[in-house]
């Protein structure tokens, strides 16, 4: 958790996770987003036949083979881009299917240069479900943290509209009440994701979160993300932005630091990210505002507690048939 979370930190958030996102954005250092007009047109996606429900469950299950070189690499750094995680028609039913879930709760005409957010799809459709608790993405995500099984924390759709700022600096310990660092988020991209839509950026190696693991936290301006360029431009400390490729996505560590750029495109970035952690963790013992509503993640379970929850299903080793 924070170094010392402070006391106006130590309350639980009040409001809905949207209402969390729409004050966590504002906590990012934006020099010029405001003023670009001409943005980036993106040719749509090209057609594919969309995968049916038992090929993408197919796809979802068939585990993806890690190399020694992966381990290492997410050892070292904390993170992983790995490429074809999806198939390209995979892709495009996840950006349908995220999309038309974003449709049902935010009306178009109060999107504008936000940052929205949707957790929880996999208990409202089938086709999130499959993404969401699939043995491929789990699997990956045990086999980096080392640990024999995992579950779910949370899905959560990101789609970044047209306009938006950067995502502050952070790493994912601030954000998940777990009393546990095997935690990783897998973050699969619904499009590629050119430079200018804003990929997931992240510093590197994993422990340059001890530069800056100090560094106050101020939940009313973009102070700490302005500090936390400023020390790892000091340090030299490496910053991968690369673009992502169709159907490659990142996973990373609850103590890797990333931010994500700016979206100047005339494309939503959508993305489905969804995070895992090491069976048996329990939640920490005083959760934060900076937690937001996660309550809803690990309903009935109380600080200190096992995080085991029936929403939070074991997702790796896989069983066959669930009920909700
Ligand atoms: O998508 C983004 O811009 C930020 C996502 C993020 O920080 C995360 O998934 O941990």
């Amino acid at each position: 958790m924070l170094a010392e979370p402070s006391e106006d930190l130590n309350q639980y958030w009040e409001q809905d996770n949207q209402a969390w996102w729409d004050w966590y954005v504002t906590l990012a250092d934006n020099k010029d987003i405001d003023n670009v007009t001409n943005f980036v047109d993106i040719e749509p996606l090209q057609h594919f036949d969309m995968p049916s429900d038992s090929e993408l469950e197919d796809e979802l299950s068939t585990p993806y083979h890690l190399t020694e070189e992966h381990h290492l690499t997410f050892r070292r750094d904390g993170f992983i881009r790995l490429p074809n995680v999806l198939s390209p028609a995979a892709v495009v039913r996840l950006r349908e299917e995220l999309i038309s879930l974003l449709n049902k709760t935010f009306p178009i005409n109060n999107r504008s240069k936000r940052f929205l957010s949707l957790e929880m799809m996999w208990l409202e459709s089938s086709i999130i479900r499959q993404y969401v608790l699939s043995p491929r993405i789990a699997k990956i995500s045990a086999d980096l943290l080392s640990v024999k099984s995992v579950r779910l924390y949370h899905d959560n759709a990101l789609s970044k509209e047209p306009g938006c700022g950067r995502t502050p600096w952070h790493y994912d310990d601030h954000h998940f009440p777990l009393e546990t660092n095997d935690v990783v988020t897998a973050w699969m991209p619904a499009q590629p994701v050119p430079k200018a839509m804003g990929p997931l950026s992240f510093a590197k190696p994993l422990n340059v979160f001890n530069l800056v693991k100090n560094i106050n936290f101020n939940k009313n301006d973009t102070s700490y993300d302005k500090k936390v360029t400023e020390v790892f431009k000091a340090n030299n400390v490496a910053i991968d932005s690369k673009p992502f490729k169709m159907g490659e996505a990142s996973f990373h560590h609850n103590l890797s630091f990333h931010t994500a750029g700016d979206n100047r495109t005339s494309q939503s970035r959508i993305v489905l990210a969804n995070t895992y952690f090491a069976d048996g963790a329990r939640v920490v013992k005083k959760p934060t505002m900076v937690s937001g509503d996660w309550q809803k993640f690990i309903p009935g379970v109380g600080p200190g507690e096992i995080a085991a929850s029936k929403l939070n299903p074991v997702c790796w080793p896989s069983i066959q048939k669930r009920k909700i």
